[in-house]
């Protein structure tokens, strides 16, 4: 396993040269916001990230994310061309030998919380997600300001909705089942493993349809297409905030048949089953055993890459909600002390 960090682009406040100072960090995750949704990553502007990156003394090793149109997700008349732009980006991305591809299927939006910026008795912000304040995220005047959720005006939002409102999950499954069809024999020929991103929270958001929520549902999808290229993100906080999801079990699960491909830890604290916080990363802050996930990623030779998820705001700063310096450092620092006591443990044994 080896460490990195996600990095916004040239208007993130975090830095690169910042990120370099962080020990152990060589590689980033970087993705291109400007790109309209469906359109090709074309070959010149993958290289120029990756050169901004490496200029700093940096690998660009993780695409997060190449956002998937809609019209897929539906299983609209016109997803083959969507799907065929898809293809030429992972291409691309094959080019400039970028080995991982994080993405999602989860319609219209991606991550919720409904609060960016929850006090804690210590100063500290974090992010919430409570269910009983959901229907209080105003979706009339089209996409509201959430970090990672595609801009819609409200015509184009109401339309998108309706078209779910048909939707049940197995329809959602199939248009899945398509697309990975599609496109994992494209990864593999590039050289591009990709690796699903769960839901978050998983479970169904605003009556939309939520489909990779649980072990069941990753095994689906690994199952879909039988190829390395073919795997996922072990985000531990997204699937952590259901708590009928036993993380240790799916690191285990997904790490022995090799199917992870990218891995986002973070810990979770539930007030309820639905509501909860992103606690600082150490296992005795929120409900996840990092050391027993991180003890299953060792057993099963994980080598991929992994990257400190959403930290605090803490020490003053602003920033992206979720994604500020300091305690993403400090988590990784932890999750670092971690990997090396357990892999000097294993090799004891
Ligand atoms: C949240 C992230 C997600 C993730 C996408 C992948 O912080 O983990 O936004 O990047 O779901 O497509």
């Amino acid at each position: 396993m080896y460490s990195t960090f996600r990095w916004f682009g040239s208007d993130d406040p975090v830095s690169l040269e910042y990120i370099r100072q962080i020990p152990g960090v060589k590689d980033i995750v970087g993705s291109l916001f400007e790109i309209q949704v469906g359109e090709i990553w074309s070959v010149e502007a993958i290289g120029q990230l990756k050169q901004t990156v490496e200029n700093a003394g940096l690998n660009l090793s993780v695409i997060e994310s190449i956002p998937i149109h809609e019209d897929i997700k539906l299983g609209r008349g016109n997803r083959d061309h969507w799907i065929d732009n898809y293809c030429q980006s992972i291409q691309n991305m094959g080019a400039h030998n970028i080995p991982v591809l994080c993405y999602n299927f989860m319609p219209v939006f991606d991550w919720v919380r409904t609060d960016l910026a929850h006090p804690l008795e210590d100063g500290a912000t974090v992010l919430e997600y409570d269910e009983d304040q959901l229907s209080k995220i105003d979706l009339s005047g089209g996409t509201p300001d959430m970090p990672a959720w595609v801009k819609y005006t409200a015509t184009e939002l109401k339309d998108l909705l309706t078209a779910y409102q048909k939707m049940g999950s197995e329809q959602l499954w199939g248009n899945l089942e398509y697309f990975l069809k599609r496109v994992i024999p494209v990864a593999e020929a590039s050289g591009v493993k990709m690796a699903i991103h769960p839901d978050d929270p998983p479970w169904s958001v605003f009556g939309l349809p939520r489909i990779i929520t649980n072990i069941e549902g990753l095994q689906r999808l690994v199952d879909t297409v039988d190829s390395p290229s073919n795997g996922i993100t072990l985000c531990t906080g997204s699937l952590g905030a259901s708590l009928k999801n036993d993380l240790v079990e799916a690191a285990d699960v997904f790490g022995r048949q090799n199917r992870i491909n990218f891995v986002h830890l973070r810990n979770i604290q539930h007030e309820t089953s639905q509501r909860f916080i992103e606690s600082p990363h150490p296992s005795e802050f929120g409900d996840l055993d990092m050391y027993q996930i991180m003890l299953k990623l060792s057993q099963h030779n994980y080598t991929g890459p992994m990257r400190p998820d959403h930290g605090r705001m803490i020490w003053g700063e602003e920033g992206t909600p979720g994604y500020g310096l300091y305690d993403r450092a400090l988590g990784l620092m932890y999750l670092q002390g971690l990997w090396e006591a357990i892999n000097k443990n294993n090799s004891l044994l």
